[in-house]
């Protein structure tokens, strides 16, 4: 239960800055955790639900819009990730190497990252570019957490056996992957996302 006497660890977040490239990152010192999934996943809405404002990461209508990784800032240095989306088929293929360099490069070579949020629409979850990050993400062994967003698009009934389907999947590749059901919309899930990624930045309320 959410009780309004309990601060939000990730309040007060920031836009840091975009990165087109690598090269133009912040310099890697402080921790990170980063949101990744298929474009239209609900990448951005998960992120400003966690945080607790409208408007931090632009929420787009159209997908794939999103093709910088976007880094914002917490009061105590550490940052939140908005990885750019993938799977958008209308993405020509010169874009689509340019997304595999600067994603599979952030994911194999950001010392500070913490943990990867994996966004799942709950209705088409477990894609095979959700399977190539989780392999990519392998590489250093981070802790994933995945989020079976827009569960309010599924019955109570549907949405629980979704997620049961995708932890079954999921515990073949690596028991310590997290999953549960997430809503932007009605905020389930919240709570229990916020309270993961809090625990991978060593924040406290
Ligand atoms: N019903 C419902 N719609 C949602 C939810 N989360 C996101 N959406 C909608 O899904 C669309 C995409 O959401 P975004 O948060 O922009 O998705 P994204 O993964 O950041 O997309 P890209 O940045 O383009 O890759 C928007 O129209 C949102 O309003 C949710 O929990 N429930
Ligand atoms: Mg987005």
């Amino acid at each position: 239960m959410t009780s309004p006497s309990i601060a939000n660890p990730l309040a007060h977040a920031q836009f840091l800055t975009s990165a087109a490239r690598l090269a133009q990152l912040p310099a890697d010192e402080r921790p990170e955790a980063a949101f990744a999934g298929r474009s239209n996943a609900g990448k951005s809405s998960a992120m400003n639900a966690l945080c607790g404002v409208k408007q931090l990461a632009r929420v787009s209508k159209t997908p794939g819009r999103t093709q910088l990784i976007n880094l914002f800032g917490l009061p105590c240095g550490a940052r939140l990730v908005d990885l750019p989306g993938y799977g958008y088929a209308a993405v020509p293929e010169t874009l689509r190497r340019s997304w595999n360099a600067l994603v599979g490069g952030y994911l194999e070579s950001r010392v500070n990252l913490r943990g990867l949020i994996l966004v799942m629409d709950i209705r088409h979850p477990l894609t095979a570019l959700d399977r190539q990050m989780l392999d990519w993400n392998r590489v250093h062994a981070r802790p994933v957490h995945v989020l079976l967003s827009k569960a309010d698009k599924l019955g109570r009934g549907a949405a629980r056996a979704a997620a049961s389907a995708v932890k079954r999947e999921l515990s073949r590749l690596d028991p310590a992957i997290g999953v549960q059901v997430f809503s932007a919309l009605t905020r389930e899930g919240v709570d229990e996302a916020r309270a993961v990624v809090a625990r991978w930045l060593d924040l406290r309320a």
